[in-house]
């Protein structure tokens, strides 16, 4: 991303309000992150050697409160490092970890309304862009299943909701009707198959906030956005080592994080892949996402929870694709497109994806049955 010069002008200024030690001898931006400005900084330390650090500027068109946002990081990031100190792990690389300002803030505010934040940089790790073996998918899987087991005591309630109703499917539906309604560039048009395949399940859009309404599914807390660039593996294992990319931590379904893993992961193609013939869901992806995670959440969901984990897949799609045409037909204002019809392609094969996860629903099922009992 591009950032404006008003921000860019006050970059040093930043770096200077954050307590590390050493001399600044490094400073690029970094990673292919969609939402925040990342830059990889490096210290020469005073006994020699170097130590890294990330630096980011948070988006604060998206999230409306950074100051909420980072207590929620530092909170939840606290209570992991205690819990991966407990097990024998390595809390520097297996969590985040929010290196304060020298006033010890958690974050710093600069002159134009820019919100910086710095964390430990995570040595020696890889960031998948897409899945290349079952195997990642698997230990991606397990590594979201444990951060939902050592998080299943935390008081849900107590996290800010950094974007209300972010998977609230039926509220996202009644902005993606507003948005047909209102049809500000005359595109909806063009588009009524796909408008009418949103809307003919509009009743599915219920199916996981009425459970959770009437008590009989739990709040969690939740990542929201496990997408598996947002997962970093170790370089030398290859085994998932840390999940990043915290901004959307806070109360939800464990659907929300099961459901967006295979919406993105277990698609034969790419979110964009204009050759909808190459869109499918891979069973075998989503057998062995299934698995690693009922593994790694240890026991901790409820039968209900396991019994509509196929609908936390089929609704986080379904979800994404009417948020990806909403925002098509509102003019591309909330995802970054790169071409013409960007997000319309997008919505696409998301659609595609709820129509054979619909087509193989029995089997869909019939594999989170297999594996229930590794929860
Ligand atoms: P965005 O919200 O823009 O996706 P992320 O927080 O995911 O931003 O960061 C963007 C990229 O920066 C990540 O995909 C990863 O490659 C890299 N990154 C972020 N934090 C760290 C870290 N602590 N150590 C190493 N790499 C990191
Ligand atoms: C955004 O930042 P990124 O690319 O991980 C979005 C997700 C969507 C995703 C679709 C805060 O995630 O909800 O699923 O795009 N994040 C936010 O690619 O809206
Ligand atoms: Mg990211």
């Amino acid at each position: 991303m591009k950032m404006e010069s008003a921000a860019c002008a006050r970059i040093e200024e930043a770096i200077a309000q954050f307590a590390i030690e050493g001399k600044l001898t490094e400073q690029r931006p970094y990673g292919n992150g969609h939402i925040n400005d990342t830059f990889l900084l490096v210290y020469e330390m005073p006994q020699g050697g170097t130590r890294q650090y990330i630096l980011q500027r948070m988006n604060h068109d998206i999230f409306k409160n950074p100051h909420e946002l980072m207590e929620n990081i530092v909170h939840v990031t606290g209570y992991l490092r205690k819990s991966i100190i407990e097990q024998g792990g390595d809390p520097d690389r297996e969590t985040l970890n929010v290196i304060k300002t020298r006033n010890g803030e958690n974050y710093y505010r600069d002159g134009s309304g820019n919100y910086w934040r710095v964390f430990l940089f995570i040595e020696r790790t890889v960031c998948l862009e897409k899945v290349e073996s079952a195997k990642d998918f698997y230990d991606s899987a397990v590594a979201f299943g444990n951060f939902q087991r050592m998080l299943a005591d935390y008081p849900a309630k107590d996290l800010h909701e950094t974007i209300p109703n972010f998977h609230h499917t039926p509220s996202r539906f009644q902005a993606f009707c507003k948005a047909v309604d209102e049809d500000k560039l005359g595109r909806a048009a063009l588009v009524q198959e796909e408008i009418a395949f949103a809307k003919a399940r509009e009743q599915d859009t219920h199916a996981l906030t009425d459970l959770l309404a009437n008590g009989q599914l739990p709040l969690r807390v939740t990542h929201n956005d496990t997408k598996l660039n947002n997962i970093l593996f170790d370089a030398d294992s290859r085994k998932a080592l840390c999940i990043i990319d915290l901004d959307t931590v806070m109360p939800g379904l464990s659907h929300y994080d099961f459901g967006d893993s295979i919406r993105f992961g277990a698609s034969t193609g790419e979110e964009d892949e204009k050759d909808l013939s190459k869109i499918t869901v891979d069973l075998d992806l989503y057998e062995a996402f299934t698995k690693g995670y009922l593994e790694g959440c240890g026991g901790r969901l409820t039968d209900k929870e396991i019994e509509m984990l196929p609908m936390g897949a089929k609704l986080m799609t379904y979800e994404c694709g009417i948020r990806f045409l909403a925002d098509y037909l509102e003019g591309d204002i909330y995802f970054k497109v790169h071409r013409e019809g960007h997000n319309l392609d997008r919505a696409r094969t998301q659609f595609k994806l709820v129509a054979d996860m619909e087509a193989k629903w029995d089997e869909m099922r019939a594999i989170v049955e297999k594996y229930k009992n590794h929860a």
